[in-house]
C-alpha cells in the first residue's frame, strides 16, 4: 500500500509569494484514523507555512512518539525532520539549533511525549528560550497506546473505557508562562479561523512558542464523559479574542487595524491585531495571564487565543553568544584562530 499522495492538484492552484503552491508544503496521507484532530492540526500547520509563506527546504520538523509525533509525516513533505525518542524531541530540536540558527524549527508533540515523559525536557527547553514553535496536540490521552489517561487529562473526565480520572492535571500553558515562554497561545483542532494565523505569528515570534492545540481522540477520548471530547469543548471554550497576523512584508491596511483593541510588533516588524471583547486584558502581563487561566479553570472554561506575549526576548543564542553564523558555514580559518591568537589565549590561563 502506498501512501504517497497522487501529484495531480488543479492546474490553477495559485502560487505563494514564493512561487509554491499549497501542495508543496503537504506530506504523505495520514494514516491516522479518520475524523483525528491531529489531522485538521497538519492541515493548519500547512495553511499557515503557505501562507506565511516560509521556503519548505528552509523547515526542520521535530517530534517525539504518539500518534500526534507521526504528524510531521503528513506535512511539509520538502523539509528536514527528526522523529526522535519519546519525550525527547526538545533537546534534538536544542542540538539542531545550535547548530543552524537560520531555519525555522516546528515541533510536534502529544499531551503524553510533553506532560508526561517529557516535561523535564518541556520545562527546560523553555527556560533557555530556545527559538521554535513547540505544537502540543492535546486530546488528553495517549492515543497511540490505546487511550491510557495522560497528565493534562482533566479530573473526574473519562474516556472511553476508563474510570473518571482522581488525579489533578497539568495546565501547559500555565506552567509554559511560569516558566518564562515568551509566546504562549491556545486552540482547538477544529478552530482552523483562529489556529492558522497563531501559527504564523509563532513561527514568526523569536523565541520559545508554544500552541497548545486540544485535539479530540475520536477513537479513545470523545465520550460524552471527556473534556477533550468535540462537543464538550465547543460548549466550553471561550476565545481572548480574534486576532489578525500581518507578516512584514504585507501591507498593512485599514481593513486589518479596524476595530483592533490592541497590536503586538513581533522582532521581525510584522504585526498581530487583536480584536478582544468587553474583558480586554493587558496580554504582557505574566501574572494576569496566570490569573485568568485559573479563573477560567476554576469554572470549568477553556480559555482560547493568545493568552501571553513579550517581546523581550532573547534566545539561546543570545544568552550564550553562539556563532551567529550556522555551523556548517564556518570555514576553517574562522575555526581555528592561528597560532598567535593561541599563544594568546594560553597566556592567559597562566
Ligand atoms: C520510552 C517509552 N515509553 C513508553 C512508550 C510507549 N508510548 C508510545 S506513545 C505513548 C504515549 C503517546 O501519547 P501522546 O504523546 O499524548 O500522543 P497521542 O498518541 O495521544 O497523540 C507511549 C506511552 C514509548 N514508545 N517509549
Ligand atoms: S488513536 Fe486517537 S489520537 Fe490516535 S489517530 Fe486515532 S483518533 Fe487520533
Ligand atoms: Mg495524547
Amino acid at each position: 500500500m502506498t501512501f504517497t499522495r497522487p501529484k495531480f492538484r488543479h492546474p490553477d492552484s495559485p502560487p505563494n509569494a514564493l512561487g509554491y503552491t499549497r501542495q508543496d508544503y503537504e506530506g504523505s496521507i495520514s494514516t491516522l484514523c479518520a475524523g483525528c484532530g491531529h489531522d485538521s492540526i497538519t492541515n493548519s500547520i500547512i495553511q499557515a507555512c503557505y501562507e506565511l509563506p516560509v521556503e519548505p527546504h528552509r523547515v526542520v520538523k521535530m517530534s517525539g512518539i504518539g500518534c500526534s509525533s507521526k504528524t510531521p509525516a503528513y506535512f511539509l513533505g520538502r523539509s528536514h525532520g527528526f522523529n526522535a525518542v519519546h519525550g525527547r524531541m526538545p533537546s534534538i530540536a536544542t542540538g539542531a539549533n545550535m547548530a543552524n540558527r537560520d531555519l525555522v524549527y516546528i515541533g510536534v508533540s502529544g499531551d503524553g511525549d510533553t506532560a508526561s515523559i517529557g516535561l523535564g525536557q518541556f520545562a527546560h527547553v523553555i527556560r533557555r528560550d530556545l527559538n521554535m514553535v513547540y505544537i502540543v496536540m492535546n486530546n488528553g490521552c495517549y492515543g497511540l497506546t490505546k487511550g491510557q489517561d495522560s497528565a493534562t487529562t482533566d479530573r473526574g473526565s473519562a474516556g472511553k473505557k476508563g474510570i473518571p480520572n482522581p488525579f489533578e492535571s497539568i495546565d501547559l500553558c500555565e506552567m509554559a508562562i511560569q516558566t518564562g515562554a515568551t509566546f504562549v497561545a491556545r486552540s482547538f483542532s477544529g478552530d482552523k479561523q483562529q489556529l492558522v494565523p497563531l501559527l504564523k505569528a509563532a513561527i514568526n515570534h523569536k523565541g520559545f512558542s508554544l500552541v497548545d492545540v486540544i485535539s479530540p481522540c475520536v477513537t479513545f477520548n470523545n465520550t460524552t464523559t471527556s473534556t477533550k471530547s468535540y462537543v464538550y469543548v465547543r460548549d466550553h471554550a471561550e476565545a481572548t479574542g480574534t486576532l489578525d497576523f500581518i507578516p512584514l512584508r504585507q501591507e498593512i491596511t485599514t481593513e486589518y487595524a479596524e476595530g483592533a483593541t490592541s497590536e503586538v510588533t513581533l522582532h521581525d516588524g510584522s504585526v498581530i491585531f487583536l480584536y478582544k471583547g468587553e474583558d480586554a486584558r493587558d496580554i504582557t502581563n505574566r501574572r494576569a495571564a496566570i490569573d485568568c487561566l485559573e479563573d477560567h479553570r476554576a469554572q470549568n472554561r477553556i480559555l482560547t487565543g493568545l493568552l501571553y506575549f513579550t517581546e523581550d526576548v532573547e534566545d539561546t543564542h543570545d544568552l550564550i553568544g553562539t556563532s551567529r553564523r550556522p555551523l556548517n558555514s564556518l570555514t576553517k580559518e574562522d575555526l581555528c584562530p592561528g597560532n598567535a591568537s593561541l599563544q594568546m589565549i594560553m597566556e592567559g590561563y597562566q
